[in-house]
């Protein structure tokens, strides 16, 4: 190939690029409704520097949940709040699946930010189910003590419900404060942890328990990321693309 011609190759390989690139930036401005993907079940949050940071609104099938922004003090555009019948022992309805890319392989603390919506109490409405199925381990973590999830074959599992590998994650305090808190085990709160042995796309879902329980954001972090940086309202969310 003649210098001047691997040069011209060079520039169209260069402008392709740099094309692609653009592309992607429009689609992951943190301001735009979410991208669509061909299934709208593909959509993927990439982990980088050991951090994901995602709204819980950023689903494109929110699976009878309620997209709301009535009460004030949530982060991004809206929440998502459940109006329909509680499943206090019967996880998987409601169901809502994100898809998280792990690049950094490791132990990942989770915590959602969420809210009691209805009354003032502050231990009802206060709880919804997440599970990560598919995780190298998911487990609750409280000084030494390890709890994991029911039938799995793993044992202690958390006082109270916990069922065919959901944790039942609650939040304590007043009813009518938004909170970064993620608990299981009823009066015995262990702190969730998820561990992902190596790269790769793993699955997480919530899905529906008390009624009026409002899920705003969601953070995984490794320890290398301080749980102040990870929950901070000005962290950068997430990139989101199809799987
Ligand atoms: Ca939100």
């Amino acid at each position: 190939m003649k210098p001047q011609k691997h040069l011209h190759t060079l520039l169209l390989v260069l402008a392709i690029t740099l094309y692609a690139c653009s592309t992607d930036d429009e689609n992951n401005s943190e301001t735009d409704p979410p991208i669509s993907c061909e299934n709208s079940d593909n959509l993927v949050y990439e982990e980088k520097d050991g951090l994901v940071v995602a709204e819980f609104e950023s689903i494109t099938n929110s699976n009878d949940w309620n997209i709301e922004n009535t009460v004030n003090g949530f982060l991004g555009t809206s929440y998502l709040v459940w109006k329909g019948d509680q499943f206090l022992n019967a996880p998987g309805n409601g169901l809502l699946t994100y898809n998280i890319k792990i690049n950094t392989p490791g132990t990942y603390r989770f915590l959602w930010r969420s809210r009691i919506t209805n009354g003032t109490s502050g231990s009802e409405h206060n709880d919804s189910w997440l599970r990560f199925a598919d995780a190298s381990s998911f487990y609750g973590k409280k000084g030494e003590s390890i709890v994991y999830p029911g039938d799995t074959g793993q044992t202690p599992n958390p006082n109270g419900s916990s069922k065919d590998g959901w944790f039942k994650i609650y939040k304590s305090g007043p009813a009518d404060e938004w909170k970064w808190q993620s608990s299981t085990s009823d009066n015995d709160a262990h702190d969730i942890y998820v561990d992902f042995d190596t790269a790769g796309t793993y699955t997480m879902e919530v899905s529906a328990r008390s009624s009026f329980h409002a899920l705003d954001r969601f953070v995984l972090f490794t320890e290398n990321v301080s749980q102040s940086d990870a929950t901070s309202e000005t962290a950068t969310l997430s990139e989101i693309n199809c799987n």
